[in-house]
């Protein structure tokens, strides 16, 4: 019997300081019944809790650990930053070495303005997109989330839809009535929301993979739909590439479905494990940004340079060898392995996967947005989650967030977590 003694102590003690005893809801595992673990530390694509257990890791501190965790090239890097001054609040040489490497790799960013979230970039992004195209609607997939920013906070995936407030309270009506949220992957209701809203939309916000209710990908020529369409009516076609960026193909979904979009959202994997964010896109609307234009944004640790220190080594390590052929060969892997898995089990499981990036719906349909999502069984989904997690293998705690492989992942480390999954599904 696996003890998280330890973990249930930390737990008790936080849930009387912190709200719900974690810093971000999802954590908090109450999709899936029990209490989190606490982490001790983390090395290539393990994780080991206070109670000396040790787990294999496809959450990937949900998305930044590409290299796996603590890679030496990134630790070192932000040691020798941390020594030079952990925050300068001007100009430094690392942001431009960061701007530069983001704009030579996603051709359609000529310019890129670095802050501390995906949060922050996604309600930056809306805010210039408006402040450019002079518009106020912005129309959003159900079941996509783009961070906390009141405005976005509609019909919203992960935690929020996880907890059943996709709508948070506290944001008031009038903050989101220049919303529009439609179903992912249906033209028809795009078309119908622009032409309720002819002349008033400044634009397309969409994860190009949504992974915020699970994962589904686009269906062929729905994203070109959304280019085309955003090109005809004078809309912006933001893609928030907080998760697929630098991960899907190293110029992220825009490079793999072949889209260019006007802006694009960063985060995760940019700040190699340290907390980052940006957003970038066509030279004449970022030239719209304050101190060049009338669009405020702003921030004390924007462009930090430890945090670009650990992005740009993670980066530099990611494109140094043959990376995105690694990561799909795992995906494929593990996808095979799994669904092979639930087929000897006689469990209908809904396998989607982009790239390195993966969900297992327990479902008997195909998923390709939140309402064919949310017809999966979530029961049977966390009975699986604890299965797993008492073989060792640490997924995503909620059926509706995405998995993350990392270079790290071994041919061997996936045979082992086919093989838990062969022995849980037997059980479900
Ligand atoms: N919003 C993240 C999942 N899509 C969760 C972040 C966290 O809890 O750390």
């Amino acid at each position: 019997m696996i003890s998280r003694a330890k973990s249930e102590q930390l737990f008790a003690a936080a849930l009387k300081l912190i709200p719900g005893g974690v810093n971000s809801p999802v954590r908090a595992f109450r999709a899936v019944g029990g209490q989190p673990f606490f982490v001790d530390r983390a090395q290539g694509a393990r994780v080991w809790d206070v109670d000396g257990n040790e787990y294999v890791d496809y959450v990937g501190t949900w998305g930044p650990a590409i290299l796996g965790h603590a890679p030496p090239g990134v630790i070192s890097a932000i040691q020798q930053a941390a020594a030079r001054g952990t925050s300068f609040g001007i100009p430094n040489p690392l942001e431009v070495r960061m701007a530069s490497l983001i704009c030579s790799t996603v051709p359609s960013v000529q310019k890129v303005r670095m802050c501390s979230s995906g949060t922050e970039a996604t309600m930056s992004a809306i805010r210039l997109a408006r402040g450019f195209t002079k518009r106020d609607k912005i129309l959003k997939f159900d079941g996509c989330y783009h961070g906390h920013a009141d405005s976005l906070l509609v019909k919203a995936g992960s935690g929020a839809l996880t907890f059943g407030h996709p709508d948070s309270a506290g944001v008031p009506a009038a903050f989101t009535e220049h919303t529009v949220v439609v179903p992912f992957n249906d033209e028809e209701a795009v078309s119908a929301a622009f032409a309720a809203n002819a002349g008033a939309m400044a634009g397309i916000i969409v994860e190009p993979v949504p992974g915020n209710a699970g994962l589904y990908p686009p269906k062929p020529g729905f994203l070109e739909f959304l280019r085309r369409l955003t090109r005809e009516t004078g809309a912006l076609l933001i893609f928030d590439e907080v998760m697929t960026g630098f991960r899907l193909a190293r110029g992220g979904a825009q490079e793999r479905y072949g889209i260019t979009p006007d802006l694009t959202c960063f985060g995760k994997i940019i700040g190699g494990g340290l907390p980052v964010g940006a957003f970038g896109g066509r030279a004449e609307i970022m030239d719209c940004l304050a101190p060049l234009g009338p669009v405020y944004q702003a921030g004390t640790l924007s462009g930090n340079p430890v945090a670009m220190a650990a992005g740009i080594a993670a980066l530099e390590e990611l494109f140094a060898g043959n990376s995105y052929e690694k990561l799909e060969a795992a995906g494929a892997q593990l996808e095979a392995g799994l669904s092979a898995a639930a087929n000897a089990a006689g469990i209908p499981v809904q396998f989607n996967r982009v790239g390195s990036m993966f969900c297992g719906y327990f479902a008997t349909q195909p998923i390709h947005n939140l309402a064919d999502a949310m017809l999966s069984d979530r029961a049977r989904f966390a009975k699986y989650f604890h299965g797993m997690l008492n073989q060792g293998v640490y997924l995503a705690p909620s059926q509706f967030e995405a998995g993350f492989i990392s270079l790290a992942h071994t041919e061997a480390d996936i045979e082992a977590t086919v093989r838990a999954a062969a022995s849980v599904m037997k059980t479900l």
